[in-house]
This record gives C-alpha cells, structure tokens and sequence, in this order.
C-alpha cells in the first residue's frame, strides 16, 4: 500500500474566498430544502467522502450504476447517489438552470448545476441494486413510499458543511482524519464500520484485525441514517467512549461518519470501503452479512452471510483498500476468552457462550441480567438508560377499521383500564378528535388521509419517546401510510396494531352516525369502504372482532396482548 492515503482527497467546496458571494448569489435562486437522507449524501459528497463523484447522478452514471456498479467512464462505484425530488418541482426546472440546496432550517448548504432531469425506472433499481422489489427492504421501502418521482442530476459546489452540535469533536472530514493519520505516522489503518453498540467480541475482534493487518484501528461508526429501529447514535456514541478504553494507548481513534446507509450488504460493503479509503483507511473489516436489511417479506434473507466478501474480494484491487474478514468471535468459559469460532479445536470439551443481537434486545426490554463476559458495565448502564425495561418504555396502540367499526368505543375502554393501572400517561388521540383539534382543514383524499395519519404517528411517537402510552383509533386505510407510522413510532418504544375487524356489512348496518346512508346517496364522496379504498392489515399484532364479543371483551384482548409483550405487568 502506498502513502496515497496521506495525501488530501479533492472536495467539492467553493474556494474560501468565493464562499460569501456564491452564498449570496445562492439566495436569489429557486431552491430545494433537503430530506435528511440527502443532507448526509451532500455531506459526503463535498468532503470528498464520496470521491470521485462530483455531484449527484447525471442519467449515464445513474444507469451504469445501477447495471453494473460503474459510472459511465468505468469507475467503480456501486450505489446511486441521487437527489430525488417532486414531479411539480422538477416540472418547474430547465437543463442548465442552477439551484440551491438547502438544509431543514432553510441555511444554503451548496448550489447544483442541473444538467440531467430525469425519471428512474424504481423497480429495476430496486432489483438490481438492493437484490429485489420487495418494500420488507428499508432502502426499497425509501424508494417507493419516501422518494420523490424524478432524479435531479449534477454537478455541486459546496458553500458550507452541514453543522452538528452534538459530538462535534469526534466528527472528521476525510482530509480531518487523513491530516491525523499523518501526524500519528499512522501508514496502516482498518477501519471498522458499524451501527450497532459494540461489545467486549466487538473490541476482540477489532484489536486481532489491527494485529493481524498490522496497522492501526478507526471505529468508524455511522452516525447519519441507519437501519429503521436501531439503537439511536447519542446512547451508541456514549457506548463506544466507553470501549475506547480498553484498546492500547494510541494504537486506536474513533471518529463519527455522517452517512445514509441503505442497508445494500454486498454493494454495501464495496460502498463503504470507498468511503474509507477515501478517509484514508487502507483496510476494512467485513464481517457476516455486512449492512444485512434482515428477512424479505418471505421471510428470508436478502443476502447470502458472504456475498459482501465475496464481491468486495472480487474489486478489493481496484478499491485500493484491502478486506480484513470479520471472524465469528465466542466466548469459551473454561479460558475465560474470545476466540474465532471456527478455530476452537477442542470444542466438544469446553464450554462456548454467545448472545445474540436479538436475546440481548430481550434481557434490555426484561430488564435481565447482561453478563460480564459479554459486555462492559458502562456499556450496559448507557444502553439501560436509553432503553428501560419494556414495562416502563412507552408505547403506541393504534387502532384501526371502518368508520362505525368500534375502534372509539374499544380505544376509550382501553384508556381507561390502562389509567386505573396507573404508572403511564394515557393519551388518545381519536380520529374525530383529531380532525377537529389538529387536522380541522383536512378533507378524505387519499394525500389528506396519509397527512393526517402522519401527524398522528407524529405525535404517538413523541408520546412513545417520553415514556407515555398514545391510544390511536383513526381509519388510517392505507397500509404504507400505516406501515410509516410503525417505523417513527418503533425508533422509540412498541407499536401495536389493532385491527377492528367489523365488515363492511356490519358498520353499514348499525350506521350510527348516519353516514353510509348519505354515502350510498352519494351525499359524502369517498368514503370508506363504500366509494373508497380500505387496505385489510395483512399482520396486525392483535384483530379484534365485534360482532360477538362486546366492547370490554375486546378491550381486556388488548389487555392481555399487552401483558404478554411484556408492556404491562400483569
Ligand atoms: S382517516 O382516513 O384515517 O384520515 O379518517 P379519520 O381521520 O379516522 O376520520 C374518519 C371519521 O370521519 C368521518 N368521515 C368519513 N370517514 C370516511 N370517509 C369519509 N369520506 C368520511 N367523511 C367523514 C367518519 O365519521 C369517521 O369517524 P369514525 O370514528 O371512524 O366513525
């Protein structure tokens, strides 16, 4: 390996001097304010994180990724960096027309000459980058539900970085850490990339990658956007200062990384070990099922355990950056250390301890015990902090049927048997009492509909992270719709879906507000059920039927669900 990665990384930034006027220039031009997953891409891109790209993808390098990792002169580059917009902002646009491109307080982070305007073709782009067109993947889900229809291409000029208040000196351009390699007279170094707490295997395997590489170790963690659920970056950061410790003096740094992932595994991992010898690194480690997005909608997954190491041994040359395998590590009692699994030879004499990622997320919601072998107690304080035990955690129910169905009356029982327990705030957020209090202007069309049920996710998400129980009871019958709010509401606690499972027959029968009868004389226009769609939830964790069962029946089988998810003590 060469000294190469001492040298700086070209960026994207306007000359210093230049940086004022070009700001000021910026502020006549139509703009487009950044989704959160684009601030990262920007950020990566003017730091020379995403070298050689020059901006987001133009439509030759956007297809030549997309079919074959390369961009349309041939260099490897395996994921689409794109910027996505709506089709009316797009419409308004021309070729050649420059814009600026705003973070989500409105400051101008840098300006974009576009050159291509384009529609992608989403499902081919979901097969060939992310291995199917199956939504159970986070980044497909993104593409279909989050992205807007058109791709803007072009090329960037950066006015200034995105700013971070939090962690501010742990955060390192590549030229930052590059600047420090050299300094450090580090000529060798791994990077290890992650998203997840790291435990004592974690700092096992770490350390024996740097000795075996003979080099230097950068924990590397990914700060921006990870996998739908993970544990937040503020605990996970804390976590790390925590193991930082336990390596030898000066032989390894930690510095944040502020990307996006898509959770692509094997074009993943080629990805990310661009990025890191583009921060200077000259190894990286990849392990199992590297950036794996779990189980498809099959219930399989994705991604065989190699395939990341398979392709990036296939293009390591042509990377410039060499791939340390991540070992399986095991904790063997009897010698009181970790080991590579498959190099124990006298397994059938020893004693082999391992938790996995999902039977620690257990002993946390249980609040069990964690071992020592397993990890460090200022690991397992910080994590306790951020995630008590399931019966202290808030959470959110979220009822949901035809209009008439019973979802109120159910939702109001549970309200109340919940407050008698005590021990929780209790919150309901009603469909009708939610349309007069914080969607009064909103109308039944289906963009309606998702606004509103999206600023009830918002606000059962809020409710779930400070610790309190929101009860929902709107129609919400679209199942995307449903399925966003899960994923806001489940990055803080546990969301329960309940389907009213009232026919259409039934609701019509008793109309108790007398509405179906002014929908069938076509008086209300798309209602549900009648003239408008209603998606049946095809895996609600509880369906509750009305017709036989009465009202605290129904509310005592939430009960119950609750109980045996452990978010309430019997
Ligand atoms: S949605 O689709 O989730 O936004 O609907 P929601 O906010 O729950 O509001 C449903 C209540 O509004 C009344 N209503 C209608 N429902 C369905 N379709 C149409 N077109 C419509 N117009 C008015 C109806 O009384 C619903 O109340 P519930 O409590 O569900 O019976």
């Amino acid at each position: 390996m060469t000294a190469e990665n001492l040298l700086p990384v070209p960026e994207l930034y306007a000359p210093f001097d230049q940086a004022d006027a070009l700001k000021l220039e910026a502020s006549d031009l139509v703009s487009w304010d950044l989704t959160p997953r684009q601030i990262c891409d920007l950020e990566l891109l003017m730091n020379g994180g995403f070298y050689p790209l020059q901006g987001f993808l133009g439509q030759d390098d956007y297809n030549g990724v997309v079919d074959n990792m390369r961009l349309a002169d041939g260099t490897l580059w395996p994921m689409p960096i794109t910027l996505d917009v709506k089709q009316e902002f797009a419409d308004a646009l021309k070729k050649g027309q420059k814009i600026a491109l705003r973070d989500q307080e409105g400051v101008i982070l840098a300006t974009l000459d576009v050159s291509d305007i384009y529609a992608p073709d989403k499902a081919k782009e979901a097969e060939k980058v992310f291995g199917a067109d199956d939504i159970a993947h986070p980044a497909v889900n993104y593409l279909h539900n989050t992205a807007g229809e058109v791709y803007l291409g072009g090329k960037i000029t950066g006015i200034q970085p995105a700013v971070h208040y939090d962690f501010r000196a742990r955060r390192d351009s590549p030229n930052e850490l590059r600047a420090y390699f050299r300094k450090m007279g580090w000529r060798r170094v791994v990077a290890f990339q992650t998203r997840n707490p790291l435990h004592r295997a974690h700092q096992e395997l770490t350390f024996r990658a740097a000795k075996e590489a003979q080099a230097n170790l950068l924990i590397h963690p990914v700060v921006g956007l990870t996998k739908p659920g993970d544990i937040d970056h503020f605990t996970r950061v804390r976590c790390y200062e925590a193991v930082l410790d336990q390596y030898p003096s000066s032989t390894t740094s930690m510095s944040l990384l502020n990307l996006a992932m898509r959770m692509a595994g094997p074009r993943e991992a080629v990805w990310h070990g661009l990025i890191r010898k583009n921060h200077g690194c000259t190894h990286f480690i990849v392990g199992r099922d590297h950036a794996g997005p779990g189980k498809n909608s099959q219930g399989e997954d994705f991604y065989g355990p190699y395939d990341a190491q398979d392709l990036f041994r296939e293009h390591q040359e042509e990377m410039g950056i060499e791939m340390v395998d991540f070992k399986h590590m095991v904790y063997v009692q009897e010698r009181a250390q970790y080991e590579p699994n498959d190099e124990i030879e006298d397994r059938d004499n020893v004693t082999i301890l391992n938790i996995s990622g999902t039977e620690l997320r257990r002993r946390l919601n249980e609040g069990l015990e964690i071992p020592e072998w397993f990890s460090f107690p200022t690991v397992v304080e910080e994590l306790r902090k951020s995630r008590p035990a399931r019966a202290n955690q808030g959470f959110t129910v979220f009822f949901t049927g035809f209009s008439g169905s019973g979802k109120s009356t159910i939702a109001n029982a549970l309200m109340v048997k919940l407050m008698e327990m005590g021990g929780r705030p209790v919150t309901l957020l009603d469909g009708d009492l939610v349309r007069k209090n914080l969607s009064s202007e909103l109308g039944f069309s289906k963009e309606h509909r998702d606004l509103n049920i999206r600023r009830i996710g918002y606000v059962a998400s809020e409710i779930t992270k400070n610790g309190g129980i929101a009860i929902c009871a709107p129609i919400a019958p679209y199942a995307t719709t449903r399925r966003a709010v899960r994923e806001d509401v489940e990055a803080h606690g546990a969301f329960i879906e309940v389907h009213v499972a009232t026919s259409i027959e039934e609701c019509e029968r008793r109309d108790r507000k007398g509405l179906y009868k002014l929908a069938r004389e076509g008086k209300i226009k798309e209602f549900t059920g009648i003239s408008d769609p209603y998606d049946v939830p095809e895996n609600p964790e509880l369906s509750v039927e009305t017709e036989n069962v009465d009202v605290d029946n129904c509310a005592h089988q939430v009960i119950l669900k609750l109980e045996s998810m452990g978010l309430i003590k019997g």
